[in-house]
C-alpha cells in the first residue's frame, strides 16, 4: 500500500447546482428559467422528469450543510439560480431569492465551509432566451449586471467565485445538437453563442471585482482529452479540430488572449461577431480556473460535418475499459493529461477541480449504499491529480460531483451521481460508503492505493 498526500491547505470540497438540486421552482418568488421551460416540454427530459421538486434544497439546505458538515468538507460549490434572484434576468432584483443565498452562504460560514458560488450554471432566465439568449451580444451585459447584484448582495462573505460553468457544454448542447435548453439547432447561433460566452465572462469578472472585493474570481471549463478513434492520420487530425473547437476556442480567449489561429482560419468563412476590444476584455485577469473532469473523448473524420470535417467517435469503445452509467470510459489519466495543458501549455495558473465524479447503477440494500465502484473512480483519478502536483500543476483543491444524487439533465434522476443517496419520494439523505471514505480523506488529506 501506498499513500497518496495532499499538500496541509488543499480545498476539499463537494459540488452542486441550483437548477439540479434547488426545486422551488415557482416559490420565493423566482422566475421561469430555459431548464423549467425545456423539462416542461414533451420528449426532452427521460421520462418526463423535471426540477420543480429536484432535492428540495431550497427548503432543506440546513440540513444539507449539517450533512456537509459531518463529511467535514471544507468548501461547498453552488450555483446561484439568475432567475430566483432577477426573475426577469434584468433589473429589479428579487429580495427573497437573495435572503435564500444569503442564509446558505451564513449556514455554511457557520460550519466552518467556505462557500464557492457560481454565477451561471445552465439556468438562464427564460425571459432573456426571449431576447435572443446566449446568442444575442447583449447577454454580455445582462450577465454583468447580475454578477455585480450578486457581488454586492454575497461579496462581503463569499469570497471564491466562477463565471460560467462549462460554457463549452451550454453552447453546443444548448445551440448546436439541442440535447439540452434552449434546444436549438443552430450551428451560427452556437458560434455566436461561444463568443458572446467568452465574452460575457469577461464582462462579469469585470463587475464582481467592482462589487466583491477581495474575491478570488475564476471560471470553470470541462475540457477532456480528444484521442483519435484510429491510427488513420485523418482521425488524428480529427482530434486536433475536435480539442480546437471544443477546448481551446473557450480556454484560449480567457487564458492566453487570444482564439486559436487554426479554428479562426477553419471558420474564418463565418461571421462571427468578434470585435476589437472583445478579446481584452475575455482575457482581463483571473485568479484560478476550474476544471469539469471526467473521461477522455474520440474523434474522428467526418466529411459530413461542415468546414469541421471532424466529429466525436461516440462508437469508439476501448476494449476491456471500464464505463460508467454515462457509457463515459473510466481514463483516469485524463485527469493528469488535461491538468499538464495548464503548466504545458496556458500559463500554470491556479487550478480547481470543480467536478469530477461518476454514475454508477448503485444499489441501495439494508439501508446503505456499498458503492466500491465509484470510491475506486475517485481514488484513480485522485492519484493522477496528485501526479500533475508532482508534475508542477498548481493545483489547490478538488470537489467531488456531486455532494448528493440529483437532476442529470436531459436523463433526469436515472443517473446517481452523488456520494449522498437521494430518495426523491421521501427526500431522505443517506451516505453512501464513498461519502464516508472520502470523509476520511479530508481528514487525513490524503488516502492509501
Ligand atoms: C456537467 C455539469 C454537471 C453535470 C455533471 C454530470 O459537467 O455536465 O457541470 O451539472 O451534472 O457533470 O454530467
Amino acid at each position: 500500500m501506498s499513500k497518496i498526500q495532499f499538500p496541509e491547505d488543499f480545498l476539499w470540497g463537494a459540488a452542486a447546482a441550483s437548477y439540479q438540486i434547488e426545486g422551488a421552482w415557482q416559490e420565493g418568488g423566482k422566475g421561469e428559467s430555459i431548464w423549467d421551460r425545456f423539462s416542461h416540454t414533451p420528449g426532452k427530459v427521460r421520462g418526463g422528469d423535471t426540477g420543480d421538486a429536484a432535492c428540495d434544497h431550497y427548503h432543506r439546505f440546513r440540513e444539507d450543510v449539517a450533512l456537509m458538515r459531518e463529511l467535514r468538507l471544507k468548501s461547498y460549490r453552488f450555483s446561484i439560480s439568475w432567475p430566483r434572484v432577477m426573475p426577469s434576468g434584468r433589473g429589479k432584483v428579487n429580495q427573497a431569492g437573495i435572503d435564500f443565498y444569503s442564509s446558505l452562504v451564513d449556514e455554511l460560514l457557520n460550519s466552518g465551509i467556505e462557500p464557492l458560488a457560481t454565477l451561471y450554471h445552465w439556468d438562464l432566465p427564460q425571459a432573456l432566451q426571449e431576447k435572443g439568449g446566449w446568442a444575442d451580444r447583449d447577454i454580455a451585459g445582462w450577465f454583468a449586471d447580475y454578477a455585480a447584484a450578486m457581488g454586492r448582495a454575497l461579496g462581503d462573505r463569499v469570497k471564491k467565485w466562477v463565471t460560467l460553468n462549462e460554457p463549452q457544454i451550454f453552447c453546443a448542447l444548448g445551440y448546436l445538437t439541442g440535447e439540452h435548453a434552449p434546444g436549438e439547432k443552430d450551428a451560427m447561433k452556437y458560434f455566436r453563442a461561444s463568443h458572446f460566452a467568452n465574452l460575457a465572462h469577461g464582462r462579469g469578472v469585470e463587475a464582481l471585482r467592482s462589487e466583491a472585493h477581495g474575491a478570488n474570481i475564476g471560471t470553470v471549463l470541462q475540457l477532456p482529452p480528444f484521442h483519435p478513434g484510429s491510427d488513420r492520420e485523418d482521425d488524428h487530425e480529427a482530434a486536433r479540430k475536435m480539442d480546437g473547437v471544443f477546448n481551446r476556442w473557450y480556454a484560449e480567449p480567457v487564458l492566453l488572449g487570444r482564439y486559436p489561429a487554426d479554428m479562426l482560419d477553419l471558420f474564418s468563412v463565418l461571421d462571427i461577431p468578434i470585435e476589437d476590444g472583445d478579446l481584452d476584455v475575455i482575457s482581463q485577469p483571473i485568479d484560478f480556473v476550474g476544471l469539469n473532469l471526467y473521461t477522455r473523448a474520440f474523434a474522428k473524420k467526418d466529411p459530413s460535418t461542415p468546414l469541421l470535417e471532424a466529429a466525436y467517435d461516440v462508437d469508439h469503445r476501448t476494449p476491456g475499459a471500464a464505463h460508467t452509467e454515462m457509457g463515459w470510459e473510466v481514463y483516469p489519466q485524463a485527469m493528469f493529461e488535461t491538468l499538464a495543458r495548464f503548466k504545458d501549455e496556458w500559463g500554470n495558473p491556479p487550478v480547481y477541480v470543480t467536478e469530477n465524479g461518476a454514475a454508477f447503477a448503485d444499489r441501495f440494500e439494508d439501508g446503505s449504499v456499498n458503492d466500491q465502484d465509484r470510491i475506486d473512480f475517485l481514488k484513480a483519478y485522485l492519484e493522477r491529480a496528485r501526479a500533475a502536483m508532482d508534475y508542477g500543476v498548481d493545483l489547490r483543491g478538488y470537489f467531488v460531483w456531486s455532494l448528493m444524487d440529483n437532476f442529470e439533465w436531459a436523463h433526469g434522476y436515472s443517473k446517481r451521481f452523488g456520494i449522498v443517496r437521494v430518495d426523491y419520494e421521501t427526500q431522505r439523505r443517506v451516505p453512501k460508503a464513498s461519502a464516508f471514505w472520502y470523509r476520511g480523506v479530508i481528514e487525513n488529506n490524503g488516502f492509501e492505493i
